[in-house]
Protein backbone atom coordinates (compact mmCIF):
# COMPACT_ATOMS: atom_id res chain seq x y z
CA UNK A 1 0.00 0.00 0.00
CA UNK A 2 1.42 3.38 -1.01
CA UNK A 3 1.99 5.76 1.89
CA UNK A 4 1.73 9.51 1.58
CA UNK A 5 3.02 11.89 4.18
CA UNK A 6 0.61 14.53 5.53
CA UNK A 7 2.70 17.20 3.81
CA UNK A 8 2.42 15.41 0.45
CA UNK A 9 -1.31 14.90 0.99
CA UNK A 10 -1.86 18.60 1.60
CA UNK A 11 -0.13 19.34 -1.71
CA UNK A 12 -2.54 17.14 -3.69
CA UNK A 13 -5.48 18.66 -5.55
CA UNK A 14 -7.67 19.00 -2.44
CA UNK A 15 -10.96 17.90 -3.98
CA UNK A 16 -9.37 14.92 -5.61
CA UNK A 17 -8.25 13.43 -2.33
CA UNK A 18 -9.00 9.91 -3.61
CA UNK A 19 -7.43 10.47 -7.03
CA UNK A 20 -10.72 9.98 -8.85
CA UNK A 21 -8.93 11.65 -11.74
CA UNK A 22 -7.17 8.34 -12.38
CA UNK A 23 -10.57 6.84 -13.26
CA UNK A 24 -11.06 9.22 -16.19
CA UNK A 25 -9.69 8.63 -19.66
CA UNK A 26 -7.67 11.18 -21.62
CA UNK A 27 -10.68 12.47 -23.55
CA UNK A 28 -12.70 12.97 -20.35
CA UNK A 29 -9.80 14.83 -18.74
CA UNK A 30 -9.46 17.00 -21.86
CA UNK A 31 -13.17 17.92 -21.78
CA UNK A 32 -12.93 18.71 -18.07
CA UNK A 33 -9.93 20.98 -18.60
CA UNK A 34 -11.53 22.75 -21.55
CA UNK A 35 -14.79 23.45 -19.73
CA UNK A 36 -12.98 24.44 -16.52
CA UNK A 37 -10.92 26.95 -18.51
CA UNK A 38 -14.06 28.22 -20.24
CA UNK A 39 -15.65 28.87 -16.86
CA UNK A 40 -12.56 30.70 -15.63
CA UNK A 41 -12.44 32.86 -18.76
CA UNK A 42 -16.14 33.52 -19.35
CA UNK A 43 -18.08 33.04 -16.14
CA UNK A 44 -16.23 33.55 -12.87
CA UNK A 45 -15.35 37.19 -13.32
CA UNK A 46 -18.90 38.23 -14.23
CA UNK A 47 -21.25 35.83 -12.53
CA UNK A 48 -21.47 37.75 -9.24
CA UNK A 49 -22.76 40.75 -11.21
CA UNK A 50 -25.18 38.62 -13.22
CA UNK A 51 -26.48 37.17 -10.00
CA UNK A 52 -26.82 40.59 -8.38
CA UNK A 53 -28.58 42.04 -11.42
CA UNK A 54 -30.70 38.94 -11.97
CA UNK A 55 -29.65 38.35 -15.56
CA UNK A 56 -28.38 35.55 -17.75
CA UNK A 57 -26.49 36.85 -20.80
CA UNK A 58 -28.08 35.17 -23.82
CA UNK A 59 -24.84 35.54 -25.78
CA UNK A 60 -23.26 32.98 -23.47
CA UNK A 61 -25.19 30.34 -25.43
CA UNK A 62 -23.08 31.21 -28.48
CA UNK A 63 -19.88 30.70 -26.50
CA UNK A 64 -21.13 27.42 -25.02
CA UNK A 65 -22.10 26.29 -28.52
CA UNK A 66 -18.61 26.99 -29.86
CA UNK A 67 -17.38 24.28 -27.49
CA UNK A 68 -20.10 21.94 -28.77
CA UNK A 69 -21.76 21.66 -25.35
CA UNK A 70 -25.40 22.14 -26.38
CA UNK A 71 -26.90 18.68 -26.79
CA UNK A 72 -23.40 17.20 -26.57
CA UNK A 73 -24.59 13.76 -25.36
CA UNK A 74 -26.97 13.24 -28.28
CA UNK A 75 -25.84 11.80 -31.59
CA UNK A 76 -26.92 12.04 -35.23
CA UNK A 77 -28.06 15.20 -37.02
CA UNK A 78 -24.58 16.69 -36.57
CA UNK A 79 -24.57 16.27 -32.78
CA UNK A 80 -21.36 15.20 -31.03
CA UNK A 81 -22.57 11.99 -29.34
CA UNK A 82 -20.31 12.50 -26.33
CA UNK A 83 -20.39 9.94 -23.55
CA UNK A 84 -22.61 10.35 -20.50
CA UNK A 85 -19.53 10.72 -18.32
CA UNK A 86 -18.25 13.52 -20.56
CA UNK A 87 -21.63 15.24 -20.32
CA UNK A 88 -21.65 14.82 -16.54
CA UNK A 89 -18.16 16.23 -16.14
CA UNK A 90 -19.22 19.19 -18.27
CA UNK A 91 -22.18 19.82 -15.97
CA UNK A 92 -19.87 19.63 -12.95
CA UNK A 93 -17.45 22.18 -14.34
CA UNK A 94 -20.23 24.53 -15.47
CA UNK A 95 -21.92 24.38 -12.09
CA UNK A 96 -18.60 25.08 -10.36
CA UNK A 97 -19.10 28.42 -12.12
CA UNK A 98 -22.80 28.77 -11.40
CA UNK A 99 -25.83 26.46 -11.36
CA UNK A 100 -27.58 28.95 -13.64
CA UNK A 101 -25.05 28.28 -16.41
CA UNK A 102 -25.36 24.52 -15.94
CA UNK A 103 -29.15 24.92 -15.95
CA UNK A 104 -29.07 26.75 -19.26
CA UNK A 105 -27.09 23.90 -20.81
CA UNK A 106 -29.15 21.17 -19.08
CA UNK A 107 -32.41 22.61 -20.28
CA UNK A 108 -31.21 23.18 -23.83
CA UNK A 109 -29.65 19.72 -24.25
CA UNK A 110 -31.57 17.43 -21.94
CA UNK A 111 -35.02 19.00 -21.78
CA UNK A 112 -35.54 20.80 -25.09
CA UNK A 113 -33.32 18.95 -27.58
CA UNK A 114 -33.72 15.51 -25.99
CA UNK A 115 -37.53 15.22 -26.45
CA UNK A 116 -37.21 16.29 -30.08
CA UNK A 117 -34.34 13.83 -30.56
CA UNK A 118 -36.19 11.01 -28.80
CA UNK A 119 -39.84 11.59 -29.72
CA UNK A 120 -39.70 13.88 -32.77
CA UNK A 121 -40.25 13.14 -36.46
CA UNK A 122 -37.29 13.15 -38.85
CA UNK A 123 -38.46 16.54 -40.16
CA UNK A 124 -38.59 17.99 -36.65
CA UNK A 125 -35.12 16.67 -35.86
CA UNK A 126 -33.67 18.09 -39.07
CA UNK A 127 -35.36 21.42 -38.56
CA UNK A 128 -34.56 22.03 -34.91
CA UNK A 129 -31.58 20.03 -33.66
CA UNK A 130 -28.78 21.60 -35.75
CA UNK A 131 -29.68 25.23 -34.89
CA UNK A 132 -30.21 24.28 -31.25
CA UNK A 133 -26.73 22.76 -31.17
CA UNK A 134 -25.23 25.98 -32.52
CA UNK A 135 -27.21 28.12 -30.10
CA UNK A 136 -29.16 29.91 -32.84
CA UNK A 137 -32.39 28.45 -31.47
CA UNK A 138 -32.92 28.34 -27.71
CA UNK A 139 -35.45 25.96 -26.21
CA UNK A 140 -37.27 25.52 -22.93
CA UNK A 141 -39.30 22.71 -21.35
CA UNK A 142 -42.77 23.39 -19.97
CA UNK A 143 -43.99 20.67 -17.63
CA UNK A 144 -44.61 22.31 -14.24
CA UNK A 145 -47.83 24.27 -13.70
CA UNK A 146 -48.94 26.57 -10.90
CA UNK A 147 -50.85 23.65 -9.33
CA UNK A 148 -48.90 20.70 -10.74
CA UNK A 149 -45.22 20.52 -9.76
CA UNK A 150 -44.31 17.25 -8.05
CA UNK A 151 -47.43 15.68 -9.53
CA UNK A 152 -47.21 16.55 -13.24
CA UNK A 153 -49.88 13.95 -14.01
CA UNK A 154 -52.43 16.43 -12.64
CA UNK A 155 -51.58 19.02 -15.31
CA UNK A 156 -54.43 21.16 -16.64
CA UNK A 157 -52.84 22.47 -19.82
CA UNK A 158 -55.04 21.17 -22.56
CA UNK A 159 -54.70 20.55 -26.29
CA UNK A 160 -57.84 20.26 -28.42
CA UNK A 161 -57.76 18.99 -32.00
CA UNK A 162 -59.07 21.47 -34.58
CA UNK A 163 -58.75 20.16 -38.15
CA UNK A 164 -55.06 19.69 -38.84
CA UNK A 165 -54.10 21.91 -35.88
CA UNK A 166 -54.24 21.80 -32.09
CA UNK A 167 -55.52 24.56 -29.82
CA UNK A 168 -53.51 24.85 -26.59
CA UNK A 169 -54.74 26.51 -23.41
CA UNK A 170 -53.11 26.65 -20.00
CA UNK A 171 -50.17 27.95 -18.02
CA UNK A 172 -46.74 26.64 -17.15
CA UNK A 173 -44.73 27.95 -14.21
CA UNK A 174 -41.05 28.20 -13.23
CA UNK A 175 -39.75 27.52 -16.71
CA UNK A 176 -36.00 27.96 -17.17
CA UNK A 177 -35.00 29.97 -20.28
CA UNK A 178 -38.71 30.62 -21.05
CA UNK A 179 -38.49 34.34 -21.84
CA UNK A 180 -35.39 33.99 -24.02
CA UNK A 181 -36.45 30.79 -25.75
CA UNK A 182 -37.36 30.57 -29.44
CA UNK A 183 -39.31 27.37 -28.90
CA UNK A 184 -41.00 25.78 -25.91
CA UNK A 185 -41.59 22.04 -25.61
CA UNK A 186 -44.99 22.16 -23.92
CA UNK A 187 -46.68 19.13 -22.38
CA UNK A 188 -50.47 19.07 -22.53
CA UNK A 189 -53.33 16.67 -21.98
CA UNK A 190 -55.51 15.86 -24.98
CA UNK A 191 -59.19 14.88 -25.02
CA UNK A 192 -58.35 11.15 -25.12
CA UNK A 193 -56.50 11.53 -21.79
CA UNK A 194 -53.07 11.24 -23.42
CA UNK A 195 -50.16 13.52 -22.55
CA UNK A 196 -48.51 14.92 -25.65
CA UNK A 197 -45.59 17.20 -26.35
CA UNK A 198 -45.84 20.22 -28.68
CA UNK A 199 -43.16 22.49 -30.10
CA UNK A 200 -44.60 25.95 -29.52
CA UNK A 201 -42.80 28.68 -31.45
CA UNK A 202 -42.41 31.97 -29.64
CA UNK A 203 -44.30 34.04 -32.22
CA UNK A 204 -47.41 31.83 -32.29
CA UNK A 205 -50.34 34.14 -31.46
CA UNK A 206 -51.65 33.65 -27.92
CA UNK A 207 -48.30 32.51 -26.53
CA UNK A 208 -46.27 34.62 -24.11
CA UNK A 209 -43.46 33.96 -21.63
CA UNK A 210 -43.23 36.66 -18.96
CA UNK A 211 -40.19 36.50 -16.71
CA UNK A 212 -40.58 35.67 -13.02
CA UNK A 213 -38.86 38.27 -10.85
CA UNK A 214 -37.91 38.52 -7.16
CA UNK A 215 -36.15 35.14 -7.12
CA UNK A 216 -33.34 34.98 -4.57
CA UNK A 217 -31.91 31.77 -5.99
CA UNK A 218 -30.58 30.94 -9.45
CA UNK A 219 -30.57 34.64 -10.18
CA UNK A 220 -28.15 34.17 -13.09
CA UNK A 221 -30.83 32.19 -14.88
CA UNK A 222 -34.02 33.24 -16.62
CA UNK A 223 -37.16 31.71 -15.07
CA UNK A 224 -40.54 32.30 -16.65
CA UNK A 225 -44.20 31.64 -16.83
CA UNK A 226 -45.59 30.27 -20.12
CA UNK A 227 -49.06 31.52 -20.96
CA UNK A 228 -51.08 29.73 -23.64
CA UNK A 229 -54.35 31.31 -24.71
CA UNK A 230 -55.95 29.58 -27.68
CA UNK A 231 -52.55 28.98 -29.25
CA UNK A 232 -52.94 27.29 -32.63
CA UNK A 233 -50.20 24.72 -33.13
CA UNK A 234 -49.95 22.73 -36.39
CA UNK A 235 -49.93 18.96 -36.04
CA UNK A 236 -46.47 18.95 -37.62
CA UNK A 237 -45.26 20.54 -34.33
CA UNK A 238 -46.61 17.67 -32.21
CA UNK A 239 -43.98 15.15 -31.13
CA UNK A 240 -45.37 11.99 -32.75
CA UNK A 241 -43.67 9.34 -30.61
CA UNK A 242 -45.01 10.23 -27.17
CA UNK A 243 -48.47 9.96 -25.63
CA UNK A 244 -48.00 9.28 -21.88
CA UNK A 245 -46.37 10.85 -18.84
CA UNK A 246 -43.51 8.42 -19.31
CA UNK A 247 -42.33 10.71 -22.14
CA UNK A 248 -41.64 13.91 -20.19
CA UNK A 249 -40.45 11.91 -17.18
CA UNK A 250 -37.83 10.17 -19.30
CA UNK A 251 -36.50 13.60 -20.33
CA UNK A 252 -36.08 14.41 -16.64
CA UNK A 253 -33.74 11.45 -16.20
CA UNK A 254 -31.33 13.15 -18.60
CA UNK A 255 -31.35 16.47 -16.79
CA UNK A 256 -31.32 14.91 -13.31
CA UNK A 257 -28.25 12.92 -14.31
CA UNK A 258 -26.48 16.21 -15.12
CA UNK A 259 -27.43 17.53 -11.69
CA UNK A 260 -25.84 14.51 -9.96
CA UNK A 261 -22.51 15.77 -11.34
CA UNK A 262 -23.39 19.46 -11.27
CA UNK A 263 -24.04 19.55 -7.53
CA UNK A 264 -20.51 18.26 -6.92
CA UNK A 265 -19.27 21.27 -8.90
CA UNK A 266 -21.18 23.74 -6.71
CA UNK A 267 -19.90 22.04 -3.58
CA UNK A 268 -16.35 21.99 -4.88
CA UNK A 269 -16.37 25.71 -5.59
CA UNK A 270 -17.46 26.36 -1.99
CA UNK A 271 -14.90 23.93 -0.58
CA UNK A 272 -12.12 25.62 -2.52
CA UNK A 273 -13.20 29.05 -1.29
CA UNK A 274 -13.22 27.76 2.29
CA UNK A 275 -9.81 26.11 1.96
CA UNK A 276 -8.35 29.32 0.59
CA UNK A 277 -9.88 31.33 3.41
CA UNK A 278 -8.89 29.09 6.30
CA UNK A 279 -5.23 29.39 5.39
CA UNK A 280 -5.32 33.16 5.70
CA UNK A 281 -7.85 33.95 8.39
CA UNK A 282 -6.31 34.40 11.84
CA UNK A 283 -8.40 34.15 15.00
CA UNK A 284 -7.20 34.13 18.58
CA UNK A 285 -3.62 34.34 17.33
CA UNK A 286 -3.48 31.48 14.83
CA UNK A 287 -4.99 30.45 11.45
CA UNK A 288 -8.49 28.99 11.68
CA UNK A 289 -7.08 25.96 9.84
CA UNK A 290 -5.32 25.02 13.06
CA UNK A 291 -8.52 24.51 15.04
CA UNK A 292 -10.12 21.10 15.33
CA UNK A 293 -13.59 22.51 14.65
CA UNK A 294 -12.43 23.90 11.29
CA UNK A 295 -10.64 20.72 10.37
CA UNK A 296 -13.74 18.69 11.11
CA UNK A 297 -15.73 20.89 8.74
CA UNK A 298 -13.11 20.50 6.01
CA UNK A 299 -12.83 16.76 6.50
CA UNK A 300 -16.62 16.38 6.29
CA UNK A 301 -16.67 18.46 3.11
CA UNK A 302 -13.91 16.39 1.52
CA UNK A 303 -15.75 13.21 2.48
CA UNK A 304 -19.05 14.42 1.04
CA UNK A 305 -17.54 15.72 -2.20
CA UNK A 306 -15.40 12.68 -2.87
CA UNK A 307 -18.29 10.38 -2.12
CA UNK A 308 -20.53 12.43 -4.41
CA UNK A 309 -18.00 12.42 -7.22
CA UNK A 310 -17.57 8.65 -7.01
CA UNK A 311 -21.34 8.12 -7.07
CA UNK A 312 -21.66 10.46 -10.06
CA UNK A 313 -18.90 8.75 -11.96
CA UNK A 314 -20.33 5.31 -11.20
CA UNK A 315 -23.78 6.37 -12.42
CA UNK A 316 -22.15 7.83 -15.53
CA UNK A 317 -20.41 4.56 -16.29
CA UNK A 318 -23.73 2.74 -15.76
CA UNK A 319 -25.49 5.14 -18.10
CA UNK A 320 -22.86 4.59 -20.78
CA UNK A 321 -23.23 0.84 -20.29
CA UNK A 322 -27.03 1.09 -20.59
CA UNK A 323 -27.71 -0.23 -17.07
CA UNK A 324 -28.77 3.00 -15.32
CA UNK A 325 -32.36 3.05 -14.02
CA UNK A 326 -34.41 6.13 -13.05
CA UNK A 327 -34.27 5.23 -9.35
CA UNK A 328 -30.46 5.19 -9.51
CA UNK A 329 -30.57 8.75 -10.79
CA UNK A 330 -32.96 9.66 -7.96
CA UNK A 331 -30.51 8.26 -5.40
CA UNK A 332 -27.70 10.27 -6.96
CA UNK A 333 -29.67 13.51 -7.13
CA UNK A 334 -30.95 13.07 -3.60
CA UNK A 335 -27.54 12.40 -2.08
CA UNK A 336 -25.39 14.76 -4.09
CA UNK A 337 -27.61 17.82 -3.82
CA UNK A 338 -28.05 17.33 -0.08
CA UNK A 339 -24.30 16.79 0.24
CA UNK A 340 -23.48 19.90 -1.80
CA UNK A 341 -25.85 22.00 0.31
CA UNK A 342 -24.20 20.80 3.51
CA UNK A 343 -20.77 21.56 2.07
CA UNK A 344 -21.86 24.99 0.87
CA UNK A 345 -23.46 25.96 4.19
CA UNK A 346 -20.43 24.75 6.11
CA UNK A 347 -18.08 26.68 3.80
CA UNK A 348 -20.17 29.75 4.42
CA UNK A 349 -19.55 29.51 8.15
CA UNK A 350 -15.78 29.22 7.63
CA UNK A 351 -15.81 32.46 5.65
CA UNK A 352 -17.58 34.29 8.47
CA UNK A 353 -19.15 37.53 7.28
CA UNK A 354 -17.34 37.22 3.93
CA UNK A 355 -19.55 34.21 3.41
CA UNK A 356 -22.61 36.39 2.88
CA UNK A 357 -21.24 38.68 0.19
CA UNK A 358 -21.11 38.20 -3.58
CA UNK A 359 -17.41 39.08 -3.41
CA UNK A 360 -17.06 35.36 -2.70
CA UNK A 361 -18.89 32.58 -4.55
CA UNK A 362 -20.26 30.75 -1.52
CA UNK A 363 -23.57 32.44 -0.72
CA UNK A 364 -24.43 32.41 -4.43
CA UNK A 365 -23.96 28.64 -4.52
CA UNK A 366 -25.85 28.19 -1.24
CA UNK A 367 -28.81 30.09 -2.65
CA UNK A 368 -28.65 28.33 -6.02
CA UNK A 369 -28.64 24.93 -4.38
CA UNK A 370 -31.98 25.70 -2.75
CA UNK A 371 -33.48 25.65 -6.25
CA UNK A 372 -31.48 22.61 -7.27
CA UNK A 373 -32.89 20.84 -4.21
CA UNK A 374 -36.40 21.59 -5.47
CA UNK A 375 -36.30 21.41 -9.25
CA UNK A 376 -36.01 18.27 -11.32
CA UNK A 377 -37.91 16.49 -8.55
CA UNK A 378 -37.74 17.66 -4.96
CA UNK A 379 -35.72 15.96 -2.26
CA UNK A 380 -38.94 14.39 -1.00
CA UNK A 381 -39.98 13.10 -4.43
CA UNK A 382 -36.62 11.39 -4.95
CA UNK A 383 -36.77 9.95 -1.44
CA UNK A 384 -40.12 8.38 -2.30
CA UNK A 385 -38.82 7.10 -5.66
CA UNK A 386 -35.98 5.33 -3.86
CA UNK A 387 -38.39 4.16 -1.13
CA UNK A 388 -40.69 2.66 -3.75
CA UNK A 389 -37.78 0.93 -5.50
CA UNK A 390 -36.66 -0.56 -2.17
CA UNK A 391 -40.06 -1.65 -0.87
CA UNK A 392 -42.32 -1.99 -3.88
CA UNK A 393 -44.81 0.26 -2.05
CA UNK A 394 -46.03 3.51 -3.64
CA UNK A 395 -46.08 6.16 -0.89
CA UNK A 396 -46.80 9.14 -3.18
CA UNK A 397 -50.54 8.87 -2.75
P1 LIG B 1 -46.06 7.10 -12.34
O1 LIG B 1 -47.38 6.43 -12.39
O2 LIG B 1 -45.05 6.64 -11.35
O3 LIG B 1 -45.37 7.05 -13.76
C1 LIG B 1 -46.07 7.33 -14.94
C2 LIG B 1 -45.33 6.61 -16.06
O4 LIG B 1 -44.00 7.16 -16.18
C3 LIG B 1 -43.02 6.14 -15.88
N1 LIG B 1 -41.96 6.83 -15.13
C4 LIG B 1 -40.78 7.11 -15.66
N2 LIG B 1 -40.27 6.84 -16.87
C5 LIG B 1 -39.03 7.26 -17.13
N3 LIG B 1 -38.31 7.94 -16.21
C6 LIG B 1 -38.77 8.23 -15.00
N4 LIG B 1 -38.02 8.91 -14.12
C7 LIG B 1 -40.07 7.82 -14.67
N5 LIG B 1 -40.87 7.94 -13.58
C8 LIG B 1 -42.02 7.32 -13.87
C9 LIG B 1 -43.75 5.08 -15.11
O5 LIG B 1 -43.11 3.84 -15.24
C10 LIG B 1 -45.12 5.11 -15.77
O6 LIG B 1 -44.98 4.47 -17.01
P2 LIG B 1 -46.21 3.65 -17.66
O7 LIG B 1 -45.71 3.19 -18.98
O8 LIG B 1 -46.50 2.55 -16.69
O9 LIG B 1 -47.36 4.61 -17.76
O10 LIG B 1 -46.32 8.65 -12.20
P3 LIG B 1 -46.89 9.48 -10.99
O11 LIG B 1 -47.96 10.36 -11.56
O12 LIG B 1 -47.23 8.59 -9.83
O13 LIG B 1 -45.64 10.41 -10.60
C11 LIG B 1 -44.44 9.86 -10.15
C12 LIG B 1 -43.41 10.96 -9.79
C13 LIG B 1 -43.88 11.76 -8.61
C14 LIG B 1 -42.11 10.26 -9.45
C15 LIG B 1 -43.15 11.87 -10.97
O14 LIG B 1 -44.25 12.42 -11.47
C16 LIG B 1 -42.09 12.92 -10.72
O15 LIG B 1 -40.93 12.67 -11.05
N6 LIG B 1 -42.41 14.14 -10.16
C17 LIG B 1 -41.43 15.23 -10.10
C18 LIG B 1 -41.66 16.17 -11.24
C19 LIG B 1 -40.40 16.85 -11.70
O16 LIG B 1 -39.29 16.39 -11.45
N7 LIG B 1 -40.54 17.93 -12.44
C20 LIG B 1 -39.39 18.58 -13.02
C21 LIG B 1 -39.81 19.59 -14.04
S1 LIG B 1 -38.49 20.14 -15.11
C22 LIG B 1 -37.46 20.99 -14.13
O17 LIG B 1 -37.57 21.07 -12.96
C23 LIG B 1 -36.33 21.64 -14.84
S2 LIG B 1 -35.28 22.51 -13.78
C24 LIG B 1 -34.18 23.25 -14.80
C25 LIG B 1 -32.87 22.54 -14.86
O18 LIG B 1 -32.79 21.32 -14.96
O19 LIG B 1 -31.85 23.20 -14.80
P1 LIG C 1 -44.91 21.11 -4.87
O1 LIG C 1 -45.05 19.96 -5.78
O2 LIG C 1 -46.12 21.93 -4.59
O3 LIG C 1 -44.30 20.62 -3.51
C1 LIG C 1 -44.34 21.38 -2.29
C2 LIG C 1 -43.70 20.52 -1.18
O4 LIG C 1 -44.47 19.31 -1.03
C3 LIG C 1 -42.29 20.07 -1.52
O5 LIG C 1 -41.51 20.04 -0.36
C4 LIG C 1 -42.51 18.67 -2.00
O6 LIG C 1 -41.34 17.84 -1.87
C5 LIG C 1 -43.61 18.20 -1.09
N1 LIG C 1 -44.30 17.03 -1.61
C6 LIG C 1 -44.85 16.84 -2.84
N2 LIG C 1 -45.38 15.62 -2.94
C7 LIG C 1 -45.18 15.01 -1.75
C8 LIG C 1 -45.50 13.72 -1.23
N3 LIG C 1 -46.14 12.81 -1.98
N4 LIG C 1 -45.14 13.45 0.04
C9 LIG C 1 -44.47 14.35 0.81
N5 LIG C 1 -44.14 15.59 0.37
C10 LIG C 1 -44.49 15.90 -0.89
N6 LIG C 1 -40.24 23.10 -14.22
C11 LIG C 1 -40.31 22.85 -15.55
O7 LIG C 1 -41.23 22.19 -16.03
N7 LIG C 1 -39.36 23.37 -16.41
C12 LIG C 1 -38.33 24.12 -15.97
O8 LIG C 1 -37.49 24.53 -16.78
C13 LIG C 1 -38.24 24.40 -14.57
N8 LIG C 1 -37.25 25.22 -14.11
C14 LIG C 1 -37.26 25.59 -12.78
C15 LIG C 1 -36.34 26.55 -12.33
C16 LIG C 1 -36.37 26.97 -11.01
C17 LIG C 1 -35.41 28.04 -10.54
C18 LIG C 1 -37.28 26.38 -10.09
C19 LIG C 1 -37.27 26.79 -8.64
C20 LIG C 1 -38.19 25.45 -10.53
C21 LIG C 1 -38.20 25.04 -11.87
N9 LIG C 1 -39.16 24.14 -12.37
C22 LIG C 1 -39.23 23.86 -13.71
C23 LIG C 1 -40.21 23.66 -11.49
C24 LIG C 1 -39.78 22.52 -10.57
O9 LIG C 1 -39.62 21.33 -11.27
C25 LIG C 1 -40.84 22.39 -9.47
O10 LIG C 1 -40.69 23.51 -8.63
C26 LIG C 1 -40.71 21.11 -8.66
O11 LIG C 1 -41.01 19.99 -9.46
C27 LIG C 1 -41.62 21.11 -7.41
O12 LIG C 1 -42.90 21.51 -7.71
P2 LIG C 1 -43.61 22.68 -6.84
O13 LIG C 1 -42.67 23.82 -6.75
O14 LIG C 1 -44.94 22.91 -7.43
O15 LIG C 1 -43.74 22.08 -5.40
Amino acid sequence: MATTSPRELAALEPLDYLDVDALLDDEERAIRDTVRQFVRDNVLEHVGDWFEQGIFPRELFGELAKLGLLGMHLEGHGLPGASSVAYGITCMELEAGDAGVRSAVSVQGSLAMFPIWKFGSEEQKERWLPPMHTGEVIGCFGLTEPDAGSDPGSMRTHARRDGSDWILNGAKMWITNGTIADIAVVWARTDDGAIRGFIVEKDFPGFSAPEIHKKLSLRASVTSELVLQDVRVPDENRLPEVSTLRGPLSCLNEARFGIVFGAVGSGRACFEAALEDEKETMVFGKPIAGYQLTQEKLAEMALELNRGLLVALHLGRMKDAGTLRPEHVSLGKLGNVRGALEVARSARTILGANGVTLEYPVIRHVNNLESVLTYEGTHEVHTLVVGQALTGQNAFR
